[in-house]
């Protein structure tokens, strides 16, 4: 299971000083993509100012846990040409892929929400590639490879509507293509489980590749009076990703300190960055290798939480 780092919150609104115009004073700080970046830990942190403009920061560590905080957001490029009102870019995943770094992000247009695909070498901009499609989704995260020839990932269509207006779903999806352009939804991969911890549910960092299968951590929502956001995890095919091998029974992360339960958006653990020790020349992590996940809490603060990819493994099986 995860352990929680026991100087949290690693990350907090009060850690970003900036004097830029947009980063004066600012409300919160979660939800960061997380990526190894030569030798640091880099996070593409999803930052409110009190005008809740969404600005994407990004912030470098050597030791994972103390973090240099850009003083200003990141830019965006190659936007020009979208048809769309973009209101908020969130939730980044980052993805290496060779020599590559790309970061699918929810990006808040009028009425839904569309996944849009950026690319970048060295995280001093992020070029925007193109949306993955017309339809209201969210959650997207890419594989850091292709499998049967084709680059993968898995989205959540938003399809119910919860009272406050605010879309979510309870399916993920396997989707392909060719040239990371145009994408076609392929397979469903798995749905949330009516009146247990994960009845929405959405991917959370991109999927990492073990001798055992594909090893995901996802969010699962209880969709109480008040939902409770939660992160579990779920063993897929390494062949054919779709195919759940064994998904757990029980969250392995759920809010339980006071900055998980209190802020903007309450009971809310949100996985989003995943660090492996090492991969080997396939790929592979080796099954001792140690986790380090950053998530966001209550939408206000950053959360470190360690464990072992054996640990994980084990937890996907009842
Ligand atoms: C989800 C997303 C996340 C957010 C979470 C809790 O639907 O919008 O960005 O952290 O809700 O508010």
């Amino acid at each position: 299971m995860f352990k929680r780092y026991f100087k949290n919150p690693i990350i907090s609104p009060k850690d970003i000083l900036s004097s830029h115009p947009e980063m004066i004073d600012i409300s919160s700080v979660f939800n960061p993509g997380g990526i190894q970046f030569g030798n640091k830990i880099l996070l593409l942190l999803r930052v409110q100012n009190r005008g809740r403009d969404t600005l994407i920061v990004r912030a470098t560590s050597d030791d994972g846990v103390h973090f240099s905080i850009d003083n200003q957001p990141i830019k965006f490029s190659g936007m020009d040409n979208l048809d769309e009102t973009v209101f908020h870019i969130y939730d980044p995943r980052i993805t290496k892929i060779e020599n590559t770094y790309f970061v699918m992000a929810a990006m808040d247009v009028v009425g839904k929400c569309l996944l849009g695909l950026f690319k970048t070498e060295d995280f001093s901009s992020l070029e925007f590639l193109g949306i993955t499609g017309e339809e209201d989704n969210r959650n997207g995260v890419l594989f850091p490879e292709k499998i049967n020839r084709k680059y993968a990932s898995f989205d959540r269509p938003n399809k119910s509507l919860v009272e406050s207006g605010v879309t979510t779903g309870n399916a993920i999806w396997y989707s392909e293509s060719d040239d990371l352009k145009k994408w076609d939804s392929k397979e469903l991969v798995m749905e949330g489980r009516l009146h247990y911890w994960d009845e929405n549910i959405g991917a959370g960092p991109p999927p990492i590749k073990t001798h055992k299968g594909w090893l995901m951590v996802y969010h699962g929502i209880a969709m109480h009076y008040q939902p409770i956001y939660q992160a579990g995890v779920v063993l897929l095919d390494l062949d054919e990703p779709w195919k759940v091998i064994s998904r757990g029974r029980y969250n392995v992360l759920e809010p339980r300190e006071m900055w998980e339960m209190v802020g903007q958006v309450p009971n809310v653990v949100f996985p989003t960055g995943l660090i492996v020790d090492s991969v080997d020349d396939n790929g592979f992590t080796n099954s001792s290798s140690e986790i380090k996940l950053y998530y966001g809490a209550a939408d206000t603060h950053i959360g470190l939480a360690t464990s072992t990819i054996q640990e994980l493994i084990d937890a996907c099986f009842p």
